[in-house]
């Protein structure tokens, strides 16, 4: 019994059974059943501030089991961020700051858009990685500046979905001690018990990942505090498995999967407000003693944030270097835009036969020299996806100082981390595997679209030029897929010189995600008609060979379908062929009609366009006149050496300078 904390979840459970009648949508379930960790959490377990929630030494909660929605936002606004009840009047409601599930930018305290369940506890390990390497980077022997844990509440939602899997047992592996995720254990998801689809012991579970496994009860307060000082010691991540009872309050439903996901309707409105004491003809009720209890212990939390910039001004007094490098970690996307600029760029001699992967190790590597926050890893392709930082000590549990992550075979689980990393703030996070498995990490680069940060995907082996690995190697549809999804930007180089600008594009970037598509195969770089590619480039295409002022012809081409399309047009020399490399079609696109004009070299209509891409035609359609003007690979490539497989498939210089000679 706390008298103070019980108001805390009494409110939670006015405020989550009242804003979702009036939204007539929503999940009651959660917030319900969990009431009691929402008050001991932010009343005494996290180290926050409501009144700063970007405190860079915070602890970060993450509500994995997003469709709890209302736990997060009655637990803020009772506990004082800056989140009236106003907005949780407007729950899901378009232009609330609480939408239906937790999103990234639009709710002070909300560390993460979750929802899509078992990546939220998967980005939360990226934060706990991230935190180990800040302090690592930055603690002195007198000063900690860096020391906050990473929570996250999962249901069995998320320990079902594949992803947990993977990324607890990499933090397992990578002994990740300040990583505490509350498991709500009640047992029900939509269909009903979870005993129709899951019956394994999640204890035993987590326990052979090497976890320490803490059970306990959603109800006791002391209980559940004592568990949380039992998971900071040990070393390892712990999972705490509260019993509890989803929906509980609410007589009619409680204990089944009827309080899962829909609202309680009128009468069940009243009969649980009955239950809980409360008086049914009060919406939106607060506890006073609920406001009380945290405008006291804001008091507290000010002063831990207070104690920490008192530390952290005596550390960067100290310290004047670390705090120099300190600041540069935690520069917007986390890179010096300045410093970006003036970066020394590789450079490749014409002629000069790369890969584009090759060339981007090249690039990573430079910009690694310059950017020591800039850290990542591949899901066991280090030397194929060539994403290996020379010097870089592989990071582990004795090596926090460590830059590259060996993510191991789980690709989903690796880009939710690569997210993690990059919420986290203080590093910039790469991750990287084949193209064509970019469709194992497709939720996770979805959310960095959706949450706009700008995580880097290097996905190289970028077409069927893979060649003796065969169709299930060979991506056809995967960049189109890509490029349909908001907000991703798909770099698509053509040569090693423009694989370093495709670099510099990418960290440029900050409010969204860039695939890298690189080549496995060798390319010649080739001289480039622009004089002033480089910034031109940055709109997302160029003039590589401009032929004249009024081309007959102008074969848009990306990758290493640029060298292609610059062959074709030598073999028709009776065309006035302009080749132009589009490294990014999207964003060439969403340029204004006279620059993409004056790329191409004609307004719509008055010049020919042709399309060379080795993938499928979509999207292209809209750029030519004819469909016989788009070279494209329509079906799923074969196993072959590389170049009979493009002649097989029709997919060659010849081929193309036929379609430019029409
Ligand atoms: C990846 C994904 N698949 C499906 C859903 C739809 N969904 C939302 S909640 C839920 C069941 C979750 O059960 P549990 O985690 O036990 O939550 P509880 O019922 O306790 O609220 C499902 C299938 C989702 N949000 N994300």
């Amino acid at each position: 019994m706390n008298k103070e904390l019980d108001a805390v979840a009494l409110s939670v459970r006015s405020l989550t059974i009242d804003a979702i009648q009036k939204a007539n949508s929503g999940h009651p379930g959660l917030p319900l059943g969990a009431a009691e960790l929402a008050a001991v959490l932010y009343g005494k377990i996290l180290r926050h501030n409501p009144a700063n929630p970007s405190w860079l030494d915070r602890d970060r909660f993450v509500l994995s089991a997003g469709h709890g929605s209302m736990f997060l936002y009655s637990i803020l606004h009772l506990s004082g961020y800056d989140l009236p009840l106003e907005d949780i009047k407007n729950f899901r409601q378009i232009g609330s700051r609480c939408p239906g599930h937790p999103e990234y930018g639009y709710t002070p305290g909300v560390e993460m858009t979750a929802g899509p369940l078992g990546q939220g506890v998967s980005t939360a390990v990226g934060m706990a990685i991230a935190e180990t390497m800040l302090a690592d980077r930055f603690n002195t022997a007198e000063q900690k500046i860096v020391d906050h844990y990473t929570y996250a509440l999962v249901g069995e939602g998320c320990l079902m979905e594949g992803i947990s899997s993977e990324t607890s047992s990499l933090a397992g592996t990578l002994k990740l001690g300040k990583l505490i995720v509350f498991y709500d254990e009640n047992k029900i998801s939509i269909d009903g018990s979870t005993d129709l689809s899951m019956t394994e012991d999640i204890g035993k579970r987590y326990e052979a990942y090497g976890w320490q496994v803490l059970r306990g009860d959603m109800y006791d307060y002391d209980g559940i505090e004592r568990l949380v000082a039992e998971a900071k010691k040990g070393g390892r991540p712990s999972i705490i498995m509260l019993k509890s009872i989803i929906g509980k309050g609410a007589p009619t439903v409680a204990g089944s999967n009827k309080a899962h996901g829909a609202p309680l309707g009128p009468d069940g409105c009243v009969d649980s407000k009955k239950c809980l004491g409360l008086d049914p003809s009060v919406n939106f009720f607060v506890a006073p003693e609920a406001y009380a209890y945290f405008a006291e212990r804001c008091k507290a939390f000010a002063k831990a944030e207070a104690d920490w910039n008192a530390t952290f001004a005596a550390w960067s007094a100290k310290n004047p270097d670390k705090r120099a490098q300190w600041d540069a970690f935690h520069a917007d996307g986390g890179i010096d835009a300045a410093a970006l600029e003036s970066a020394k760029l590789p450079t490749f001699a014409a002629g000069e036969s790369i890969a584009t992967r090759t060339a981007s190790n090249t690039a990573l590597n430079a910009f690694a020299a310059d950017f020591p926050g800039l850290v990542g890893g591949s899901a066991d392709l280090q030397g194929p996806n060539a994403v290996g930082i020379k010097g870089a000590a592989a990071y582990g549990p004795a090596s926090r100082g460590g830059r590259y992550i060996h993510f191991g075979v789980r690709e989903f689980g690796m880009a939710a981390i690569a997210n993690g990393i990059q919420l986290h703030g203080g590093f910039r996070s790469f991750c990287a595997t084949f193209l064509v498995f970019a469709d194992y990490l497709r939720p996770a680069l979805r959310l960095s679209a959706l949450m706009k940060i700008p995580t880097v995907f290097v996905l190289t082996h970028d077409s069927i030029y893979v060649g003796e690995d065969g169709p299930t190697h060979q991506p056809v549809e995967t960049i189109a897929s890509l490029r349909v999804m908001p907000n991703v930007r798909v770099l698509r180089p053509a040569d090693a010189e423009e694989t370093a600008i495709a670099w510099k594009m990418a960290l440029a970037r900050k409010d969204g995600p860039i695939c890298l598509a690189l080549t496995r195969q060798n390319i010649a770089v080739f001289p480039k008609d622009d004089p002033d590619w480089k910034r031109t480039v940055e709109c997302g295409a160029y003039v590589a060979l401009k032929g004249t002022d009024r081309p007959d012809v102008t074969v848009l081409a990306t990758g290493s379908e640029v060298s292609m399309a610059l062959a074709a047009a030598a073999l028709v020399p009776q065309k006035k062929v302009r080749v132009v490399s589009v490294m990014s079609k999207e964003l060439f696109e969403s340029q204004p009609e006279v620059i993409r004009d004056a790329i191409v070299g004609g307004k719509k209509g008055s010049v020919r366009i042709v399309t060379a891409e080795a993938g499928v035609r979509s999207g292209w359609e809209g750029w030519v006149a004819s469909p016989d003007d788009i070279l494209s690979i329509d079906r799923f490539g074969e196993s072959g050496p590389a170049n009979k497989v493009a002649a097989h498939l029709g997919f060659t210089a010849e081929k193309l300078a036929e379609i430019i000679a029409k």
